[in-house]
């Protein structure tokens, strides 16, 4: 009944993961992922340093309570630091509750409300035939979803759009480059909103009107061009327009709104329901971005999605590659059992990766599934983890073509 050991440990299979576990007197081991892409070593020492102290001898099945604690008891609150640390603990006592009940977590998040979470690739070229050719990889793959990136015309390498896919391979885009200084890239906007709606026009001629396609604008455009950008593409009907603007400035979002009826997506680099107050309330967003791994955990984002809920908003849960196998376990096992679910992003991860996380969790027909094994499903094997040491890594920085910096 009470935490005997919680440990971080750091490995990088392919690219950076932290991952928090907790062991408590009688054996029971729980995962949670504190994977904050390209700072992975301020979370670590956030939970080393600040938070393991706390746990130790502490009932692991109050859950509710250790939240409170960690969030309020700090002083100082959100951010992607603490939220990150915050849900690893959190997900770590959600995998040990489950496993002493013998259910697999989203038996006590209320049980199944569907067969399967309905699941999005990333799709990318830069040129249309390169992103035709990786959109037949994704359906072959069974996705009935797909995100589309392409390059832009006069610009070099910009996020998003897989330098080196070749036919039948993979799509593995990880945008942090493991080198000692972030990488620069080059953006233009008008470039960019000249070129895309003839890009989806071009996908919807090829692939026809049934295939669900998204799209990501990375924060790169003021409301502004982002209103113009969501009414030019509604011809296209798309599932989403994802980061059209920066949400800091969640007014901002009322503009886009107003404009267009582009369903909206934003909040993957959120951390808190505060984030989301006024995008919630308004009615100016359609889907919720956040992980469970920079929101503070199940235990939070079950809260968020309950307020979204109200106001007929959906979850679509960030799952690139620099959410763990543990992270992306976690927010398929709330997927599942939430009313208000409305799609899942996933990157796979690399070979390497699934070597050091084994998962239960399967893809087949377009869904993903949890799987049901007690707890998460998801195993650390610590000795293949140890072989892979931390590798310094960074996100790309994004300039104007007059090297000023720009969102990205
Ligand atoms: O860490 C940053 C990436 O996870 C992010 O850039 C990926 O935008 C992203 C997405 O939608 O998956
Ligand atoms: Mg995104």
């Amino acid at each position: 009944m009470t935490i005997r050991n919680a440990e971080v440990l750091v490995t990088s299979p392919g690219r950076n993961f932290v991952t928090l576990r907790i062991t408590t007197d009688d054996g029971v081991v729980g995962l949670g992922d504190a994977t904050v892409n390209g700072r992975e070593l301020a979370t670590a020492a956030y939970l080393s340093e600040h938070v393991v102290p706390l746990l130790i001898g502490k009932d692991e099945h109050n859950i509710e309570d250790m939240w409170q604690f960690l969030y309020r008891g700090a002083y100082w609150r959100r951010g992607p630091i603490t939220m990150a640390a915050i849900a690893a603990v959190d997900v770590a006592l959600w995998d040990i509750k489950a496993k002493i009940a013998g259910l697999p977590l989203y038996q006590l998040l209320g049980g199944a409300s569907r067969v399967g979470a309905l699941a999005y690739g990333h799709a990318s070229g830069s040129d249309n035939d390169a992103l035709f050719s990786s959109i037949r990889n994704h359906l072959d793959q069974g996705f009935k979803a797909i995100r589309i990136q392409t390059g832009v015309p006069g610009l070099g390498q910009i996020y998003g759009v897989a330098t080196d896919q070749r036919p039948g391979e993979r799509y593995d885009y990880e945008p942090a480059k493991r080198l000692p200084l972030p990488a620069e890239e080059t953006w233009d906007t008008r470039a960019y909103l000249r070129h895309i709606p003839s890009v989806f026009a071009a996908v919807r001629e090829e692939f026809g009107p049934e295939l669900i396609l998204l799209h990501d604008g990375h924060h790169r455009m003021t409301p502004n061009q982002a209103a113009s950008l969501g009414k030019s593409l509604e011809p296209y009907d798309l599932f989403w327009l994802e980061d059209c603007t920066p949400g800091e400035n969640q007014e901002g979002l009322r503009r886009v709104r107003s404009q267009t009826t582009t369903p909206l997506a934003i909040g993957e680099v959120f951390n808190s329901v505060f984030d989301y107050q006024t995008l919630i309330t308004e009615q100016l967003i359609d889907y919720v971005r956040s992980a469970v791994t920079h929101t503070g955990g199940v235990t939070a984002l079950k809260k968020l999605m309950d307020f979204a809920a109200i106001y007929q908003i959906k979850s679509g849960f960030h799952g690139p590659t620099d959410i763990s196998p543990v992270g992306q376990a976690a927010q398929l096992h709330l997927g599942m059992a939430i009313h208000n679910f409305g799609i899942q992003e996933y990157m796979k991860h690399s070979p390497e990766t699934l070597e050091v996380f084994q998962t239960s969790y399967t893809f087949e027909n377009g869904l993903l599934h949890p799987g049901n094994n007690p707890g998460l499903g998801v195993d650390y094997n610590e000795e293949l983890a140890a072989s892979y040491g931390y590798t310094t890594a960074y996100l790309p920085v994004n300039r104007l073509l007059d090297g000023t910096v720009h969102d990205w």
